[in-house]
């Protein structure tokens, strides 16, 4: 409880929680409507999150009506966030990385291998420094009720085996619009394209891209299998999903109800992250049976390591030098 009381100290900053309002606000009389939007699929494990999420709450409330809208209904991800400033739309679980173009910090979760493994993705996110990060939201009208999981991102193609930096040479691939993943596959002597999550099965399909990367039960779930042929274990990248609620709905709630959001949130997501763990190891060998896997060599490694450091020094100013030093305090602690 204190922990949600200094969150909800955190988020009321700059606004005010009114009982009071008009038309759908929730003065606990009528049903408000919580509309969550996410990209990936109702086999994912944000999905499987979400229904845990509704279930939580409307378990401790009648207060609200839980709607959950997956394969990017009403938006993507860079859309719903927006929707949510604006007030015109309630929740949404989009990765860290479109989240960067409102709030330039966020970046830091874009610095390649840098989180290398699920305990340190945990020590950072549920220490100081997550609260931190969250903390940030509240200026752009965002409540970041909790830290969800999307994993560890590889890489697949069509055209052939990747285990060697100059088998990237020229490859079409895709990227989350973030201009971090775009210099770091550039780094990497790729040919980088940003692109909505909603737009990349087709432009895989129709050969407008060779490749993509994304954790594994991304890969597997959005049958990305289907138009790919080699997938590699780079894991260049840990992406950290945000349960967001609009901070204009936020305001209007009773300081109850916000603990109940923000106590559900948690809760969903730790069940998020061991769904989607559990996922990603079952996509990996579920991928093996039709891709062709290439895993990297720890030599090979150091040299996408290498060619990888000229993107962290680039953006640590604009993300913030202090944000960055702090964490890779928290990762080397
Ligand atoms: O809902 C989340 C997806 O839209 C997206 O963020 C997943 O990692 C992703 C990507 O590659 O866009």
């Amino acid at each position: 409880v204190l922990v949600a009381a200094l969150f909800l100290t955190a988020c009321s900053s700059g606004g005010t929680s009114t009982k009071t309002g008009s038309g759908n606000e929730s003065s606990g009389k009528g049903k408000r409507t919580l509309r969550i939007s996410m990209g990936v699929n109702e086999e994912s494990p944000s999905y499987a999150g979400a229904v845990k999420f509704k279930e939580i709450v409307e378990s401790k409330t009648d207060d609200f009506n839980i709607e959950i809208y997956h394969s990017s209904q009403l938006a993507d991800d860079r859309g719903a966030i927006e929707m949510l400033q604006l007030g015109t739309l309630e929740m949404v679980i989009p990765s860290t990385s479109p989240v960067v173009n409102f709030i330039p910090e966020f970046g830091v979760f874009d610095l390649p291998f840098t989180i290398t493994n699920e305990e340190t993705a945990d020590k950072v996110l549920d220490g100081p420094f997550g609260d931190k990060m969250l903390g940030l939201l509240a200026a752009q009208d965002l409540v970041g009720l909790a830290w969800w999981e999307n994993g560890f991102r590889n890489l697949t193609n069509s055209k052939h085996p990747v285990e060697t930096v100059e088998d990237l040479k020229g490859l079409k691939i895709r990227t989350m619009e973030n201009e971090i993943h775009l210099d770091l596959w550039k780094s990497l002597g790729a040919n980088p394209t940003p692109m909505a999550f909603g737009e990349l099965f087709v432009s895989l399909q129709q050969g407008v891209i060779d490749g993509q990367e994304n954790p594994y039960a991304s890969i597997y779930q959005s049958k990305f299998y289907e138009v790919q042929k080699y997938v590699s274990d780079t894991n260049h990248v840990y992406t950290p999903f945000l349960l967001l609620l609009s901070k204009k709905v936020w305001d209007e709630l009773t300081p109850e109800q916000q603990v109940i959001l923000k106590e559900a949130g948690v809760e969903a997501g730790k069940y998020n992250r061991q769904v989607n763990r559990e996922d990603n190891a079952e996509s990996l060998e579920k991928l093996k049976e039709t891709l062709t896997f290439s895993e990297i060599s720890p030599e090979e490694l150091e040299r996408f390591k290498q060619l990888a450091q000229p993107t962290i020094e680039k953006y640590k100013d604009k993300i913030g030098a202090g944000i960055v030093d702090e964490y890779m305090k928290e990762i080397a602690k």
